[in-house]
């Protein structure tokens, strides 16, 4: 077998993926040439990094969120041609860019002066399947950053956009295939065109893998955050200015509240994000010199200073005593909202420096909460995400084998579900079809199976932190009797499959905790 990966650490796989990797190794003997090869694939993939999606409709702002969580600004945010294809932000000692070819040759080239993926690839761009670059990271370690095409398009309401949106025209096969691998994904929504964002959702659903994209391991974020105002649009009826002093955030909140009911099937939350600010202040790029013109905009008239505060045009007249060129820095790393904010901040206390600016616009971007969910959402699940994923990958591949491979992969994937310790991939086969509604449950039923699929330890899983061992064992047995009374009264067939296995779930660990407080 070809050896795993191993320009990553392992910090991804755990006990779970251990297990998968382990019944792979052994049906594999078994198989002819092509199914064993497509279950070193699967191997391979368990012992790399998590794969993360950032997707969502053209011009929403993937490749900046994608720059922020790298904390460099290393994908381009502006129309060039590696915008429309997929480029995996991958862990590498060696800063490095590499153009896979469709027939599966790779070219080499450097990142640009500027530090950023190239924009002019040195190969025609139809011959190209992905790109990957390599780049020292810490996310990166565990993760891979999938930088993806805009789905839907930027022509609202033309025949093109329709078609666009039946999926015909959006991916072609290599993106489709690099996208499909998506372990996670971040959904980068926005206030315009919500109707897009959420065809845009769908067709990236049915690009992945079922389980690439649940509440289970998929997020939205509320993009461009700094331009959401309240009252333009059905928001909720926040009623509170967009430019309110105290809460800039708040008329975005209030979107993103609705945004996460609507969605509450695909996603598990939806953040709102100051992309724009987050990628400046993460990526370094606020200066010295931008505190100093912000400090310029601060001393001017206060008649003249809301003026510039109208548009990025009026921000950018030339009759105004702030260079034109510090001014398009600004405009360019922060926007008129933001540098608004900025500008606030200087007005309360003049001395700031670059350094503490930086530190408050990343605090009012909300990008702490992205970097959270991320981090304890996914990659800190990705044993379970991966397992799961990786059982899927052996279901279709069973499904798409002939005999007598096929019936050798099933085979294989049922001893691996007998195994009481696999119980826990049947439990997040089932949180993903409880919250994606698949399987419908009454709400606070559906957010006990994901917690107790997803949860890493016994206390986590019960929702009791800080429980002895003991009360933890009455908890996870009082919860096994109420799934298997759930089970046999009053639930659908769907909804009672769903109730054993997590009856069972719940058994087996009541009596892990019994053993464990026994020894
Ligand atoms: N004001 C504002 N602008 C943003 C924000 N996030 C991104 N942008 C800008 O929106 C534009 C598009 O951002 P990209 O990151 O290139 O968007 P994308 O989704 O990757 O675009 P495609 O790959 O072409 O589909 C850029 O000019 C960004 O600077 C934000 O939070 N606020
Ligand atoms: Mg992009």
């Amino acid at each position: 077998m070809t050896p795993p990966d191993t320009t990553t650490d392992a910090g991804a796989v755990g006990p779970l993926c251990r297990l998968v990797a382990a019944v792979c190794t052994s049906m594999r003997t078994n198989l002819s040439g092509p199914a064993a090869e497509a279950v070193d694939d699967v191997v391979r993939r368990i012992f790399g990094p998590l794969q993360l999606a950032v997707a969502g409709r053209i011009k929403s702002g993937k490749s900046t969120v994608v720059n922020a969580l790298i904390g460099r600004r290393v994908s381009p945010t502006d129309v060039r041609e590696c915008t429309r294809l997929v480029t995996r932000f991958r862990y590498g000692t060696v800063d490095r860019v590499e153009v896979v070819r469709l027939d599966g040759s790779r070219a080499q080239l450097p990142y640009d002066a500027d530090g950023m993926v190239p924009a002019d690839l040195h190969v025609q761009v139809d011959d190209v399947a992905f790109i990957d670059a390599y780049l020292t990271s810490a996310l990166l370690r565990d993760v891979t950053v999938i930088d993806t095409p805009g789905l839907g398009s930027v022509d609202s309401g033309s025949v093109t956009r329709t078609r666009a949106l039946l999926g015909a025209e959006d991916l072609d096969e290599a993106s489709r295939a690099a996208i499909a691998s998506a372990e996670a994904v971040v959904f980068v929504l926005t206030q315009a065109a919500r109707a897009d964002d959420v065809e845009a959702l769908a067709i990236f659903r049915a690009a992945t893998t079922r389980q690439a994209s649940s509440p289970i391991n998929a997020v939205g974020v509320l993009n461009k955050a700094d331009q959401i105002t309240a009252g333009s649009d059905d928001d909720g009826g926040a009623g509170v200015p967009a430019t309110g002093a105290d809460d800039p955030m708040a008329a975005a909140r209030s979107l993103a509240r609705a945004q996460a009911i609507a969605l509450q099937h695909r996603v598990s939350d939806v953040l709102p994000l100051m992309g724009l600010v987050a990628e400046t202040a993460e990526a370094g790029l606020f200066t010295e010199a931008d505190a100093d013109a912000l400090r310029q905009i601060a001393a001017l008239d206060a008649a003249e200073r809301e003026v510039l505060f109208y548009s990025a045009d009026l921000f950018l007249r030339p009759d105004v005593d702030v260079p034109l060129t510090a001014r398009t820095r600004l405009l360019e790393r922060l926007d008129v909202e933001a540098i608004r904010h900025g500008v606030g901040m200087l007005a309360v206390d003049d001395r700031l420096q670059a350094g503490e600016l930086r530190r408050r616009l990343a605090a009012i971007s909300g990008f702490g909460a992205v970097r959270d969910a991320v981090d304890s959402e996914f990659r800190r699940r990705a044993d379970a995400i991966k397992a799961n994923v990786a059982l899927a990958s052996l279901e279709s591949l069973a499904g798409a084998s002939p005999e007598p491979d096929s019936n050798r992969i099933r085979d294989g994937i049922e001893s691996l579900l007998q195994r009481p310790e696999a119980h826990r991939l049947r439990l997040v086969e089932a949180a993903s079809l409880v919250a994606s509604a698949t399987v419908p449950l009454p709400e606070d039923l559906a957010r006990e199976v994901a917690r107790f699929a997803v949860g890493r330890t016994a206390a986590d899983q019960l929702g009791r932190p800080g429980a002895s061992a003991d009360e933890l064992a009455a908890a996870a047995l009082a919860a096994a009797r109420r799934w298997r009374s759930f089970a046999s009264f009053g639930s659908t067939p769907a909804q009672s499959r769903v109730a054993h296995t997590v009856h069972r779930g719940y058994f087996l660990l009541w009596q892990e905790l019994q053993s464990a407080t026994r020894s």
